[in-house]
This record gives structure tokens, sequence and C-alpha cells, in this order.
């Protein structure tokens, strides 16, 4: 880390220099406040220009630094420091100034952007608020609204909108230091800026602060901080600069060591880890600049529509010329629709359709950098398939199977070159789940392996090595969700108070209603698949509801029953007359919201166990980035093998007993049992 000041002219340029992100780190904070000093006891100096090497300016204090006691100086003082400074500072930005750094920022008597940076306080997907004045300038700079805004949702906003804002007072065209440097220069002249600090707040209307803690609310769900940081805006804008303050630091220190905070901090470290798992450091990845996916359906359509957002010329090939035309249409249809909401102009979805070649020959192929299989989920259908490839691809194209289920060792059996094989697991809809499940076979070469997270990377996905078993990491822990689901209904609990209890748990969804959206008949087929292997998959329950082709919404009925047009699940007499008969001869127990958590949750995190222990997955915290990314765990829990340490193993391990006691779970496994003596899950990592 150094901090370097170079003087001409009469304008000083402090070049903050620290990898990656300048994050504002203790050792910095001091070399700041030193800074001041210096500049200020520096007669020759008339202003002073802040700035930063490397590809960002300041994103933010140093959240590697939060599970410590805080060290002096604190950035509060920093930030006080800069804007009491004897010479006015400009804030020179490129790249993110984030959290720390804008409220770095807002210390200065100026700021200056080049157009393509961002500016936020994204402290809230944190667990946290600004801590260093943040809800406090921030309100008196550019108005309580849209403080609120950028506070609360912690979504960054451009230059230019800055601009409109009053975020930032100029635009930099061209190179960053010499337009700053001349804005220094013109500005050094006249009357320096009233110091934010001491500047009023401008009023808002009747209603606007319960208008917007109802918005908010809506947004925020169960995560404390958005809520507590609009309080801060509110408290902000409704009393002195000091009072403010001491009340953003008092909140900030407070939720900063909340279990909400741990949660999304860990969640933050594991996402930028992902990428660059540290087992496949210093393989080059193959180049990917063409790609083509086989199979036009739901699973097909998305995949091709992520590759291209992602900029890839993709060929879409299908089996015949009506395949190959709902294939084209089921590409055409996501674009529609992100028009449609706005998400996308008219212009931009032709651009890439326009990118989209339709075809039924495999000749095609012949050149192309990745071809991705998305038939359908039948072993004969894709080797069949991958017999095709292997004859007309070159031998350096890496090819991957899509399958959710079937053993990509099986599928990939006999194929020319299979060192250019793995499975690619991408989940619906495939253009908008972030979760990307890399599926090595036991032929996979660590460059193809390392092509799929450079494929991610590009794609924007959320990339998590899985090893091959029945349902890799994300479904095989699903199928114990379910059958613990079964559990508690053949026990007294009823779909409804189950799902509430998921969702009270933070889930968008209960396991229930999940099923009737995504449809009854394909855990069938997999059952039904399992059965063939001589497994017993538990599931009485689900199977007499297929029985009955009771498969969800499509069939307007399934754990509930559903008027025509009408997503609202009812209660069903007929579900519960099938459970009722079920649950005959079991011990029957009232069941309240958080054992029926538990008796989900847990045995999910045992099941989890067994697949850190198997190394199907090589760390906790992927599977935890499966569960938040895959299958809607919300994220301030952190993830299930968070939350389960953050709950304490042992317990965990005692609940389970329990639990496996009376029949309603498996007992522990003997890696849960090791790790809950260990006091956590990395004495199981691969
Ligand atoms: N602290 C420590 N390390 C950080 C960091 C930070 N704030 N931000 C990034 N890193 C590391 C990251 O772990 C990775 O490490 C490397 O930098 C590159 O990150 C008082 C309290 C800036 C937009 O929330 O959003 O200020 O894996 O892969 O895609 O009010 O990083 O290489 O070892 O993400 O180019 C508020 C968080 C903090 C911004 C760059 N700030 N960072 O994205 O690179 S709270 C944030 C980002 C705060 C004050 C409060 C992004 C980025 P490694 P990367 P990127």
């Amino acid at each position: 880390m150094t901090v370097s000041i170079i003087s001409e002219n009469g304008i000083a340029v402090v070049t903050i220099d620290n990898p990656p992100v300048n994050a504002l780190s203790q050792a910095l904070r001091q070399a700041l406040v030193e800074a001041v000093a210096k500049l200020d006891a520096d007669a020759a100096v008339k202003a002073v220009v802040l700035i930063c090497a490397g590809r960002t300016f300041i994103a933010g204090a140093d959240v590697s630094e939060f599970g410590k006691p805080p060290q002096p100086p604190h950035l509060p003082d920093v930030v006080a420091t800069i804007e009491g400074a004897r010479k006015p500072w400009v804030a020179a930005i490129h790249g993110s100034a984030l959290g720390g750094g804008l409220e770095v920022a807002l210390g200065c008597a100026w700021r200056v952007a080049v157009a393509s940076a961002s500016l936020g306080l994204p402290e809230v997907k944190l667990g946290i608020i600004p801590g260093a004045g943040g809800t406090v300038r921030l309100p008196r700079l550019i108005g309580p609204a849209a403080a609120v805004e950028l506070v609360t949702s912690g979504s960054p906003v451009d230059a230019k909108k800055a601009e409109g804002l009053g975020l930032v007072d100029a635009v930099i065209e061209g190179d960053l230091l010499a337009g700053a440097i001349a804005f220094a220069n013109g500005a050094a002249g006249k009357t320096r800026p009233e110091p934010i600090s001491s500047r009023a707040v401008a009023p808002v209307e009747a209603g606007f602060w319960e208008g917007a803690e109802k918005a908010v609310a809506a947004k925020a769900k169960r995560e404390a901080a958005p809520l507590r940081a609009l309080a801060s805006v509110r408290r902000a804008s409704e009393t002195d600069f000091a009072s403010a303050m001491a009340f953003e630091r008092e909140t900030f220190l407070d939720l900063r060591g909340s279990q909400q905070a741990s949660a999304l901090r860990h969640v933050f470290f594991a996402e930028r880890a992902a990428p660059r798992p540290p087992e496949l450091a210093g393989i080059t990845p193959r180049d990917i600049r063409s790609a083509a996916v086989i199979g036009g359906g739901t699973m097909g359509a998305g995949i091709a529509a992520a590759l291209r957002d992602a900029g890839l010329p993709v060929i879409l090939i299908e089996r015949d010329a009506a395949a190959v035309e709902r294939g084209l249409a089921n590409v055409r249809a996501i674009y529609d629709g992100s028009v449609k909401r706005g998400r996308m102009t008219q212009a931009i979805a032709d651009a890439r359709m326009a990118g989209v070649t339709d075809s039924g020959d495999y000749g095609l192929l012949a050149d192309t950098d990745l071809i991705i299989e998305a038939v359908f989920e039948d072993l004969s259908v894709k080797r069949a398939v991958f017999e095709k490839l292997s004859v007309v691809c070159r031998p350096d194209a890496v090819l991957a199977t899509n399958t959710s289920y079937l053993d990509p060792d099986a599928i990939g059996e006999g194929i020319a070159h299979p060192e250019r094989f793995l499975g690619l697991h991408f989940f619906s809809p495939a253009h908008i789940m972030k979760l990307l499940e890399i599926v090595p076979t036991g032929t996979t070469a660590p460059d193809v392996l390392v092509t799929g997270f450079a494929l991610a990377r590009l794609l924007g996905k959320i990339p998590v090595r899985a090893g091959i078993c029945d349902g890799f990491i994300g479904n095989r822990i699903l199928k114990v969700t379910r059958a613990q689901a079964e559990r508690l209904l053949l026990s007294g609990a009823t779909p409804a108070a189950v799902d509430a209890a998921m969702r009270a748990f933070g889930l968008p969804m209960g396991p229930f209603e999940a099923q009737d959206l995504g449809g009854l008949d394909i855990a069938a087929f997999q059952r039904k698949a399992a059965r063939e292997r001589g497994e017993m998959p538990f599931a009485p329950v689900a199977d007499r509801l297929c029985a009955l082709k009771r498969y969800g919404q499509k069939t307007g009925g399934g754990w509930y029953d559903y008027q025509p047009g009408d997503r609202a699940p009812k209660l069903s007499d007929t579900v519960a007359a099938i459970i009722a008969e079920a649950a005959e001869s079991r011990a029957q127990r009232a069941w309240d919201e958080a054992g029926i958590v538990d008796a989900i949750l847990l045995p999910m995190v045992n099941e989890a166990t067994c697949i850190l222990e198997e190394h199907v997955a090589l760390r906790a915290a992927d599977i935890d980035l499966v569960k938040i990314h895959g299958y809607g765990f919300p994220r301030w829990r952190g993830g299930p093998m968070h939350y389960a340490e953050g709950r304490g193993l042992s317990e965990v391990v005692a609940v389970l007993d329990r639990l496996a006691a009376d029949g309603l779970a498996e007992p522990p496994s003997d890696g849960l049992r090791r790790a809950a003596k260990a006091g956590g899950f990395s004495v199981l990592a691969g």
C-alpha cells in the first residue's frame, strides 16, 4: 500500500495505490490523515487532487478488517480531516467509488469522474449501513429522496446520473488526472463550497418518510440493513450533523456485529473466490469465441440467450425444421419478454437474435469452440448427440452436457477425445439464474475444466465445481428437502404450514409451492430412474399425486388446488385425504415454525456434509453458493452451511439425533460429528 504525493504549479496530486481495489485499510486511513497535515503545511499548495492507481477509485472500507476490532484512525475522522483541510481536495474518480470510497469523496470539496465510473453506497448488501457519514452527508448534498434510493438499494449510479444528482461536479472526457488538475486549478480560484457537513437538508413532502419506509420494507423483506439505513438518512435529515453522525455510527457498529452482516460477508468473499478456485490456479483456459447449443427447448433457448448476452455468436441445432423453428421462437420469446419488461431495447433484442444461427445441420459445428447439449433428459438421446459431435467437431472443441441428473461419464462414454468433455449444469431460466455447476468427468482435462470457469466469468455466472453423483450438489440436497417435507406431512404438519415456515425462514417459497410451480412430474421422472437403479426415494404422497396426474399449477392441482388462470394456491381436500391415509400408522405431533425448519434444513446440512466428505463439493462455501444462487436460499442467512456453523454444529448434531430417534431424519453423518468436534466444516474440505 502506498500513498504518493507530487506537487506542481500549486496543485498536489495524492495517489493511492492499494491493490486490488484500493480498499481503506488502517494503513491507508493513516496515510490519508498524514497527507492532509503535510499538504496543509505546504504553502505552495493551493488545492489537492485525490486519485487512485489501478482499475478503480477506493472501493470501500477493507471488508477483510470487519471481523476485527476497529483500529484508529476511524474512517469518519479521516473524512472529517479531509473536509476540514485548509486546502480544498478534489476527488478524481474512475472505476468504482463505493462505500467508504464515496464517503471519502464526500469529504472532498469537489468530485469529478470519468464517464465510465460508478458511484454508490452498497453497504446494505453487506448487512450494514455506511459508517463514515454516507447517510448524513448524502442527503445534505443530493437531497433526502435521492439519498434514500442510493443508500437503501445499495445500487451504484453511473457518472452521468451522478452529475445529474449533483453527486459529482464534472464528468471528465479524456485523461482523468489532467482533467482533475485543470478542474482543481479552475476551482482553486473560486469560493470554496460550504462543507457538506454544514449544509441544510432540503425539506421533504408530508408522508415522504412513511412512504419510503413502506417501499423499503417491501423490498428488504427480512434483511435488516435497508430499514436501518433509511432510519439513519431520516435522522440526518431531521437533526444536526453531529447527532446524525453519532446515530449512524452506532447503527453501523451494531449491524457490523450482526449475524446477517457476517452471513453477507461470507457470501461476498465466497462469490469472489468461486471464479478462481485455488486448485486450478495457473492453468490457461481454451479460447471460446463461438458457441453452439443442441436442443431449443426451455433450457437450450435460455443457454443460447445467456451465450448471446455475453456476446458470443451462437448456432442453435435441432433435430428437424419444425423443431428448429420452435427453438428459435423460444429464444425470441426470451428477448421479447426482456423488451416488454423494459430490460432491453428492441434494437438490442434484434441484434441478439441476429447472432443466433438456427439449423438442423451438425456440419456447421466443424469450427465451433464450445458446444453445449441441452436435449431431452434421456441417456440414449444424449449419447446419440455426442456420437455426432464427436465426429464433426474439432478435437480441441469443448463439448458439454447440461444434464441435471444423468451421469456425465455415461453420456460421454466412447466419444473421441474425451478430455474435451464435461458437464455444465445451468439452472432455469438459464439466461437469468446465476448458478453454474461445473462437473468434470474422470477424463476431463484441467484446461477444459478451467474453460468452464472462464465461461462462467464471461456469462456473469457463479461457478461451482461439482463431482459426479445423482443430482450433483444442488439437486442431491433438494431430494432431501423434499423427502423431509413429506416426512413432516406424515407426522402431523400440513403443506401450508411447511411452506409458511420455510417462507418465514427467508425462502421465496416453500417446498410444496415450488414443486407445484416447477411440476411434480419432473421429480417423479427422476424417482422412477432412481428406483430402476435400485434406490428407494421417499415420496409416498407425491407418488400418489402423480398417479392422479396432479402435477401442480399446469394441471390445476398438485399439493394445492388452483382455479383456472389463478396461480394462488388453495388448500386441497384431496391432498389432505391422501396425507391422512399415508400417515395412518405414524406418530403425530404438533409442529411449530422452528421445528419445521429444523426438520428440513438440518437434514439438508447433513446431506451436504456427506457431499463435502465425498469431495463432490470441495468447500462448504461452494455448497452455500449453490443453494443461494440455484435454490433461493436467503443470502442474509449465508447459505445452509454458514447457517449451521453459526447455529453451532454440536447443536445441529443434537437436533438431528433427536429427529433420527423419532424416525424423522437420517442420523448425523460421521463427517458432521467430526466437523462438530472440530468446530467447523473446514476439517472436511477437499
Ligand atoms: N475490501 C476488501 N477486499 C475487497 C473489497 C473490499 N471492500 N472489494 C473487493 N475486494 C477484493 C475481492 O475480495 C477480490 O479479492 C478483489 O478485491 C477483486 O474483487 C465505512 C463500512 C470494487 C466493484 O461493498 O463491489 O465501505 O478474490 O473480484 O469484479 O461505510 O469488488 O482477488 O483475493 O470483486 O473488478 C463497501 C465491494 C464496503 C464494494 C470490483 N464496498 N467490492 O469488482 O473485482 S463497506 C463494497 C465490489 C464500507 C463504510 C463501509 C467489487 C468491485 P481476490 P472483485 P471486480
